[in-house]
């Protein structure tokens, strides 16, 4: 074995999931890793997610698909319907993915990270860093490291810090979030021929724009996500406008009372362009380089895949070359993201998703990628 001068050593912003996914990645390769956390409790605000295989991979590498499986699960089928009538049921029965809680998939991405000596500091408010390797708080405290990964958000002070440009398409619709009991019994009760542990997407375009995600994520909590044109007052208000859900989506009422009790917040949905994802020893994952609509639910997967690859291509160079490992990192698997920004932004634009079968073809190619056999390796 060949001596090191000294244990290469990291600094990370940001304590969501690509934060977590890059800091475990970094401390199963041997790197000392400090995550810097801004909330005071380590926590994950957010409802649903699903998560399909190219993230999934990442966390069986991880050896964490057993306590995954434990707290999720896999719809039988993606519906679709227009109007209420269902246009498609896709079974992707070759397709590996989970539906599950966000707060769940963060517990267990930290105490991962914790169980691999990564040191978490919460209340740490990062407020930048340089591409030589100095990342520093608002209380002016410096820390030296190797590798800086900027994964703080689509407000990156990391990444506004150096300076790097982007840019930013919206869209006109936008969607709010909520986890609600089940209530799989009273919704049976009301429409016995549906399965209720199906994902349901119910498009509803005329007379109005009322787009209700139904995701089953647990035996006991629904991920129910309501969009709504962001120039519609009363589809985007939170707390929601009951009576107009209902008045749409009847056979819902008993999770739309539900939701109706729950704070929630309306996001309108866009996508974040960068002109560069690395600046020196700094790296930016997740939604700081690549925020993206969720029509393909990829998001967190892109965060959690390019988390996992960079720490990969950095762990695979001597310290004087990480600069290079991240340019080179970027080449090669930047454009698959990219094209799923753009393809998640057309379904957003086009609302193309309401004629359902989405989940076929080129869309695909995110969710089938396989980033613990990155193409990295192709060239070699
Ligand atoms: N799919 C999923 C989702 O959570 C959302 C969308 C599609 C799983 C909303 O966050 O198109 O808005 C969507």
């Amino acid at each position: 074995m060949s001596s090191t001068p000294h244990r290469r050593h990291a600094e990370v912003s940001g304590a969501g999931f690509a934060g977590l996914t890059a800091s475990i990645a970094l401390a199963r390769q041997g790197w000392t890793v400090r995550v810097h956390e801004r909330a005071e409790v380590l926590r994950e605000q957010g409802a649903g997610i699903v998560l399909w295989q190219n993230s999934l991979r990442v966390l069986d590498a991880f050896g964490l698909i057993d306590e995954i499986n434990e707290g999720s699960m896999t719809p039988p089928f993606y519906e679709t319907r227009m109007q209420n009538s269902i246009v498609s049921d896709e079974a992707m029965p070759d397709i590996w993915w989970r539906t599950m809680t966000r707060p769940f998939l963060h517990s267990v991405l930290a105490n991962a990270a914790r169980r691999e000596g990564v040191e978490i500091l919460t209340g740490s408010t990062v407020a930048g860093a340089t591409e030589q390797g100095t990342l520093w708080l608002e209380d002016g405290t410096e820390f030296e490291a190797d590798l800086i990964i900027g994964a703080d958000g689509v407000g990156s002070p990391v990444r506004d810090s150096l300076g790097i440009e982007f840019d930013r398409q919206t869209s006109r619709d936008g969607i709010s979030r909520f986890l609600v009991p089940r209530k799989k019994a009273e919704l049976q009760a009301i429409e016995p021929d549906t399965d209720w542990d199906n994902m349901i997407d119910f498009w509803n375009l005329e007379p109005r724009v009322l787009r209700v995600l139904y995701t089953p994520a647990n035996e006991n909590e629904l991920y129910i996500a309501l969009m709504a044109p962001s120039d519609d007052p009363d589809g985007s208000a939170v707390p929601i406008d009951l009576e107009l859900w209902k008045s749409i989506h009847p056979q819902l009422a008993p999770v739309l009372d539900e939701a109706a009790k729950v704070e929630g917040k309306y996001y309108g949905y866009q996508t974040t362009r960068l002109e560069q994802w690395t600046k020196g020893r700094v790296a930016l994952v997740g939604d700081s380089a690549h925020a993206m609509c969720p029509a393909l639910a990829q998001g967190g997967g892109c965060a959690i895949m390019n988390a996992y690859t960079v720490a990969q291509a950095a762990s695979e160079s001597d310290i004087a070359g990480i600069p290079a490992a991240l340019v080179e990192w970027e080449r090669v698997e930047r454009p698959i993201t990219d094209r799923c920004q753009d393809r998640s932004q057309e379904y957003a634009n086009t609302r193309g998703m309401a004629y359902g079968n989405q989940f076929t073809g080129d869309v695909n190619e995110t969710t089938l990628y396989d980033p613990t056999n990155s193409h990295r390796h192709d060239a070699v």
